[in-house]
């Protein structure tokens, strides 16, 4: 069994229930177990400004699938909730990014890990924390802890805790 921690994204439409429905098929899939969620994080948008507050998470799972079967999996579950890729960094339903897959580095088509821009955005390492304190990012040789207080004040400030998956839903 391999663990993997997955990024999750959502800015259009109810962005909980995008959250939550894709948790519940994470759950659903054979090959995934022992899934842990981080807390939700309302972020302000990094890269494209111009559109809705993200809500964003991490989760942490067991898989028997290789990286790039997960990878499969996960662009299955996008689709599913609706997924439309306007353009790159643009608003989207759901999003799903394996952020990193055992301490294994990984270059192929369409998939990078470490995700290569982690280190320089706060609503992946604020909810990464929760779950990954002292995991040593491959390739980085830091901790997510020691990545996350190294981010600047002003990207740290660009997310606020909203709490679980259940209370995010009453913001
Ligand atoms: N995803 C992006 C680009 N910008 N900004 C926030 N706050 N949250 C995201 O998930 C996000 C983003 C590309 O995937
Ligand atoms: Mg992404
Ligand atoms: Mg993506």
């Amino acid at each position: 069994m391999k663990e993997a921690y997955i990024a999750l994204g959502s800015n259009i439409g109810d962005k909980a229930a995008h959250l939550r429905a894709a948790i519940a098929r994470l759950r659903a899939l054979p090959s995934v177990h022992d899934v842990k969620t981080s807390s939700i994080y309302e972020t302000v948008p990094v890269g494209y400004l111009d559109q809705d507050l993200f809500y964003n998470m991490v989760v942490a799972v067991r898989t028997t699938d290789e990286a790039d079967v997960l990878l499969g999996r996960l662009q299955e579950i996008e689709q599913l909730e609706g997924r439309e890729r306007l353009f790159k960094n643009g608003p989207r339903t759901l999003d799903l990014d394996i952020l990193l897959y055992e301490e294994e580095r990984i270059d192929l088509e369409g998939l990078t890990v470490p995700h290569p821009r982690m280190q320089e955005r706060a609503f992946v390492l604020a909810p990464l924390r929760e779950l990954a304190a002292t995991f040593v990012v491959p390739g980085l040789g830091q901790s997510v802890e020691r990545l996350y207080q190294q981010l600047p004040e002003t990207e740290r400030n660009g997310v606020r805790r909203l709490g679980g998956l259940l209370e995010a839903e009453e913001q």
